[in-house]
């Protein structure tokens, strides 16, 4: 007798690219031939430029010719890595799963696919290189790590996610839960990941950390003080879109326009108050 064998999921994997000529296209041909191999479902990659100045488009296009199931979308303004992910995630109303990683292949198409496997256990499944089993290849500069760990413990001191690696730039999701946190996402800097993972915690879905094997590439486009300072504004603003106090805050908006133009980073997009989920 036949047994029936669960379809595989659909995925689509979203790369957000910001002048990303030099490192996306032997990332892009690596994830194809790899997917085309490994994953037995349909799917699509799906790059996300924002603001692109280099040829990024030029360099995806070509891949293109070779890997029809590599597309890409153009948004001409910066509307930074959180606007592209929000962007994206907006465009996988057919897919069961969505993911995204960097451009810059820190995470192997086998590193994703690995958490592919563990979507059947939960609604999000995050990367983690702060767990015992994570394999890293080459780690970040002290400074960064140093930068990222006192971010961490600030996340922690205003969600209390108990999340130990919110930043690696690898996640996969139900599409199920996307659509229910989509209009609650807002950043649209390299803080957009506490958004989605908070959005995700409040309404109840379960996040899965795996550990995860990791690259740190040469090439990186985080300024260091000016990053750290948007995702740091990012997250208190956030913390407040939560808080009872959001709507006394309304004056201030014009200020905090100036702020992230002053850091010349993208500022939240503006959602209806109404579609922040409120528990
Ligand atoms: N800094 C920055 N990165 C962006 C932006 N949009 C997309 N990204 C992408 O965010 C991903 C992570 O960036 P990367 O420079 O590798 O960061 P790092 O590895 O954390 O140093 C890459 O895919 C970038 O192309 C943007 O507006 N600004
Ligand atoms: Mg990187």
């Amino acid at each position: 007798m036949k047994t029936m064998q669960p379809a595989a999921p659909s995925l689509l994997l979203l790369i957000p690219a910001y002048n990303e000529e030099g490192r996306i296209g032997p990332v892009l041909r690596d994830y194809a031939l790899h997917l085309r191999s490994f994953h037995r479902g349909r799917y699509e990659v799906l790059v996300v430029l924002n603001g692109c100045t280099d040829r990024t488009l030029e360099v995806v296009e070509s891949v293109r010719q070779e890997h029809p199931e590599v597309r890409a979308v153009n948004f001409p303004e910066a509307i930074g890595k959180g606007g592209a992910l929000i962007e994206g995630l907006r465009m996988g109303a057919e897919f069961d799963l969505i993911g995204y990683v960097d451009a810059d292949g820190a995470t192997s198409p086998a590193g994703f696919l690995q958490l592919v496997a563990h979507a059947d256990q939960a609604d999000c499944v995050i990367g983690s290189r702060w767990m015992h089993g994570s394999v890293i290849h080459q780690m970040q500069s002290g400074r960064r790590r140093f930068a990222s760990r006192v971010f961490h413990a600030i996340v922690q001191c205003l969600f209390w996610m108990n999340i130990r690696d919110t930043q690696c730039g690898a996640k996969v999701m139900r599409r199920a839960a996307v659509e229910q946190v989509h209009s609650a996402l807002q950043i649209a800097d390299m803080a957009f990941d506490i958004n989605l993972l908070y959005a995700m915690k409040r309404k109840g879905f379960k996040i899965l950390e795996v550990p995860t094997e990791w690259t740190d590439r040469l090439g990186s486009k985080v300024v260091l003080g000016r990053t750290s300072l948007t995702m740091l504004l990012s997250i208190i603003r956030l913390r407040l879109v939560y808080s009872p106090f959001y709507n006394w805050l309304r004056p201030l908006r014009p200020l905090e326009a100036w702020i992230y133009r002053k850091l010349r980073s993208p500022a939240p997009r503006r959602t209806d108050k109404n579609s922040i989920p409120k528990k």
